[in-house]
Formats: C-alpha cells, sequence, structure tokens
C-alpha cells in the first residue's frame, strides 16, 4: 500500500501500487458533472494514461485519452473496450431525475438499455469491475424520511427513480449470476464547482453558489425548508474510489451502498454562503420539483458503507461552502467558466 495525495492537495488516500498501474478504466458519460472531476480525480491515481474518457460529443480541452462513444450503441462499446484493454467500466450516462420527468418512457429506455449494454459487453469481455451509480432517488413512500436505512423497501417516484431501482438488482443479479464484481453507491445530490450539473432536483444547491458569487439574487425552486440529502464532490469521488478499492470480500452490499454526506435545507445554505456573502439574496418559487424532492429522504443512514469499507464524510456545510465560495469566485476571475 502507498499514501496518493491528489492534485489539489486535498486528498491523501492508500491504493494498492500493484492494482493501480494495471488497470484501464472507461468512463462512460464522463462530460457531465460527476465525470467531469472523476476522470481528473482517476488520472491522479491509476495515471492518465489508464483512463479513458468517453461522452456523445468531444471534450474541449480534455487532457488525455477521450473517445466518443454513444453507449446505447453497444457495438462500439465492445469495439472500445477491445481497442483500450478495458479491465473497468465507470457507466455515468443517464438522464436525471427532473429532466427525465419529461419524457418517462425515453428515460426508462436510457437508463436501463444503456447499463445492459455496460452489462453485457463486460460480461463478453472479462471486465474486472463495473461501477454503478445510484441515487436517494429510490427511496420514495414508506420510507423513513428522517434517516433511510440501507435496507428499505423502495417504492421510487420518479422514472429516473425506478430506473436506478432497477439496476441496483440488476447489478446483485449479476453479481450472483455471473460472478460479475460490480459495486454501487446511491449518491445524495452532489454539489461541486467544476461544471453545472443537469436536470437533476438537487441542482438548485450548485446553482445557488454560482448567483452568490456573481452578486445576483437566486430564484430557488424547492422551498426554503426542503431538507435533503447532499455531498461534497471531494468526498463522493473518495468515497467511490474507496469503495471500488475496498477488498470484495468486505462486501455485504451489491444493489448499492447508501453513501451519507451532509443534510440540508435552501434556507441552512443561504444562512451558510451568508457568512462570507451577508448581502446575498434568496427567494422561494417552488415549481414541478418540489414534489420530487418531498418524495426523497432528508438524510440517509451510510452505517453499513462505515462497517464494510470504512466510508466516512469529511465536508461538513460550511467547509463546503467555503471552498465552493473560493473555487467558484477564482473561475469567475479568470472567466473560464461558460454559463
Ligand atoms: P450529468 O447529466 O451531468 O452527465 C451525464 C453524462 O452522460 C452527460 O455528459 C451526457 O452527455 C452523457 N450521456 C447521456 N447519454 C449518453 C449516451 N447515450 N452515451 C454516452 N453518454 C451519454 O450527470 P451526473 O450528475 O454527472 O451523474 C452521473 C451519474 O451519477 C448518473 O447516472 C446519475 O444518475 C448519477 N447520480 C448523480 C447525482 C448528482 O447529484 N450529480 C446523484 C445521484 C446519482
Ligand atoms: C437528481 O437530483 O436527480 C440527482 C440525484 C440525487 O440523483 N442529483
Amino acid at each position: 500500500m502507498i499514501e496518493i495525495k491528489t492534485s489539489d492537495n486535498n486528498t491523501i488516500k492508500k491504493h494498492n501500487i500493484l492494482t493501480m498501474r494495471t488497470e484501464n478504466i472507461l468512463v462512460i458519460g464522463a462530460n457531465g458533472q460527476i465525470g467531469s472531476a472523476l476522470t481528473g480525480y482517476l488520472s491522479n491515481i491509476y495515471g492518465a494514461d489508464h483512463i479513458i474518457a468517453s461522452d456523445l460529443r468531444p471534450k474541449e480541452n480534455h487532457d488525455g485519452v477521450f473517445e466518443v462513444l454513444d453507449v446505447t450503441d453497444a457495438k462500439r462499446l465492445d469495439e472500445l473496450v477491445k481497442k483500450h484493454h478495458v479491465t473497468q467500466i465507470y457507466h455515468l450516462a443517464a438522464i436525471l431525475s427532473a429532466r427525465g420527468e419529461a419524457d418517462p418512457l425515453n428515460t426508462w429506455q436510457l437508463n436501463t438499455q444503456t447499463y445492459f449494454n455496460v452489462l453485457e459487453v463486460a460480461r463478453a469481455n472479462g471486465i474486472k469491475k463495473i461501477f454503478f451509480p445510484s441515487s436517494i432517488a429510490v427511496f420514495g413512500d414508506h420510507v423513513d424520511r428522517n434517516l433511510a436505512p440501507q435496507h428499505a423497501v423502495l417504492y421510487p417516484t420518479t422514472v429516473y427513480g425506478i430506473s436506478k431501482a432497477a439496476s441496483e438488482n440488476w447489478s446483485n443479479y449479476y453479481y450472483k449470476r455471473y460472478g460479475m464484481d460490480i459495486r454501487s453507491v446511491r449518491y445524495p445530490g452532489i454539489i461541486s464547482y467544476q461544471s453545472l450539473p443537469g436536470g437533476g432536483t438537487t441542482d438548485y444547491a450548485v446553482d445557488i453558489f454560482h448567483k452568490a458569487v456573481k452578486g445576483e439574487t437566486f430564484t430557488c425552486f424547492l422551498s426554503e425548508d426542503t431538507y435533503l440529502p447532499m455531498i461534497y464532490m471531494d468526498d463522493a469521488l473518495r468515497g467511490t474510489v474507496e469503495l471500488m478499492e475496498a477488498p470484495a470480500d468486505n462486501l455485504s452490499i451489491r444493489t448499492s451502498y447508501n453513501l451519507s454526506g451532509i443534510s440540508f435545507s435552501p434556507s441552512e445554505l443561504t444562512a451558510s454562503i451568508r457568512k462570507w456573502h451577508p448581502d446575498f439574496e434568496i427567494i422561494y418559487q417552488p415549481d414541478f420539483r418540489q414534489s420530487i424532492a418531498d418524495s426523497w429522504p432528508k438524510a440517509i443512514d451510510g452505517s453499513t458503507a462505515k462497517q464494510d469499507w470504512g466510508w466516512q464524510p469529511r465536508f461538513d456545510i460550511d467547509a463546503m461552502t467555503k471552498e465552493m465560495l473560493e473555487k467558484l469566485g477564482e473561475k469567475y476571475r479568470r472567466s473560464i467558466l461558460e454559463i
């Protein structure tokens, strides 16, 4: 085991060096909110030459290997896996909760068909590990909304949540039936400065920082007291790789682990932002996303992840706010962020 320090000097991780340099990792959906941060994070750990980023369109200024891939095309996926001798796949492509409601059947088709393509191509090529991102959207009615447990009845209310709950079960099926090493977390809403989020219900908690940094009033599409589970990107990335590097024998969950972070409401986030921007203003205009948020838990219980692979989030709300404001402030000052 060795110690790794990421380029932002934030995180020190222990990984097995023999594993690190022999993996070739395909990231599908690499241009999105998570992919934009994850590809760099993985490059620092496994080596830039070992990370193959892919998405529907090329990424401007991408530093490393990039392939155009529409993952509805299983043949193209198979070709890329063979071409790059891929050993691990991170499958991030999906339509998220709010956007998904505009076209439920297409969302179901995209989210599930792409996952079957990944599972089947991985099976045919002997891929060693798959990462599948699930979501707090799997929870719905009849769960304890104050602290959703690891094991709960899943009655998701969005087509996005239904597709994630079904995919969790398919992960478990492929693990049991074919012995495939598929690992997954239920991410809370992810807060990050690297890129804008893509059509989720938790997006307000990223958009709000952009308005604060620009000195503008923020119109929030959720009510002031809507608590949701959230997590800062640094914690999300660290948790993801910690799970992927954990010994297989330690893992008791092959559907998806609750990945706990922090929970807050728009008014609490506003109060945190005002510690640095006292004049920041917010108005509340709840829309259709309010009912999605109301069907999700306020917090999730991450104790199984803690027990199995030592999960522990590091960022509280103020630590996250401070870093978001600093990083976005730098970006806007350099005028390199396109919005
Ligand atoms: P995003 O919408 O920002 O990015 C998704 C990416 O997938 C986009 O770059 C898009 O171009 C790409 N994509 C869409 N269809 C594709 C296709 N057919 N082939 C190839 N690429 C395609 O999403 P994100 O926030 O980065 O989320 C990534 C994954 O994590 C998703 O599965 C999402 O459900 C899950 N997740 C995200 C969050 C969050 O808060 N961001 C929370 C829970 C789960
Ligand atoms: C969304 O809001 O759809 C995502 C998620 C929590 O899955 N951010």
